[in-house]
């Protein structure tokens, strides 16, 4: 059964767009999944298919009207146990793999709602939304890029549509870590040389390498990340040698 996603947008060709390519266009051919765009503006009954107003209170900006999306959910999706309403805000949970991994789990069809504007009316989060979610805390435009970024992260998780699926295994091998470096031809460029480990045919020792690496690039950038890590015993070596050579370097400084 192909994974079910809607987006809700006064901007459909911002979608369309990006999901023409790639992966994801590929995936929508193979039916693996689907996305349907609908316009909220087909579901502003004035004649100027008005969806925005001024906010109560006064204050800057415009707020999005809640009738419009009353009326595409009651059109469209009457049966509450069968859709899952997301709303795009940086009021919402910070999306992350994990997120990504319950939502490519869900059943049930997925309903994304793009605000544009200040912000949506109040009553469509109290009576129509499931989960409110936030790419990270910064102020887009819109909540289309987040539609897109949740779509990305969640249609790439579904079996077939990354070519080779261990892909994602392995990815899920290290997951919760940053990744290892890559490296691919020529051996040699400009003076700088592959890792000889990565030559040398030996999957243990590899693999050892690019483990060590992630948890030295995890301590690096995201201390946060490794605090929440599970390390295995043969991991708490390694990030003892990690350790061990970054203090050498601190002494020898
Ligand atoms: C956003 C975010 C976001 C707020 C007002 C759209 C904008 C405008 N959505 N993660 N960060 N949304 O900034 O999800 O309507």
């Amino acid at each position: 059964m192909s994974k079910k996603f809607h987006v809700v947008t006064i901007f459909p060709e911002m979608l369309k767009a990006y999901l023409g390519f790639s992966i994801l266009k590929r995936a929508i051919q193979s039916n693996l999944l689907s996305v349907g765009i609908h316009n909220l503006r087909d579901y502003a009954p004035d004649k100027h298919k008005t969806v925005d107003d001024y906010p109560y209170g006064g204050g800057a900006g415009m707020v999005m009207k809640p009738d419009p999306f009353f009326r595409i959910v009651e059109s469209l999706w009457p049966e509450k146990e069968k859709r899952k309403i997301i709303l795009l805000s940086p009021q919402g949970r910070l999306f992350n793999q994990d997120a990504a991994c319950e939502l490519a789990r869900e059943d049930k069809d997925i309903i994304f709602f793009c605000g544009r504007y200040e912000a949506i009316d109040q009553r469509v989060s109290d009576n129509l939304v499931n989960e409110e979610f936030s790419v990270g805390d910064y102020i887009l435009t819109g909540g289309e890029l987040p539609a897109l970024v949740i779509i990305d992260a969640v249609a790439r998780l579904i079996p077939g549509v990354l070519g080779d699926f261990c892909s994602t295994k392995e990815e899920s091998f290290s997951w919760g870590l940053l990744d290892y470096p890559h490296y691919t031809r020529p051996e040699h460029y400009r003076g700088m040389s592959v890792p000889g480990v990565l030559l040398s045919g030996n999957h243990s020792a590899i693999n050892r390498w690019r483990k060590k690496q992630a948890i030295k690039a995890t301590l690096e950038n995201r201390p946060d990340l490794l605090e929440k890590y599970v390390l295995s015993d043969s991991d708490r070596e390694l990030l003892e040698e990690i350790k061990e050579v970054s203090n050498e370097l601190d002494r020898s400084n």
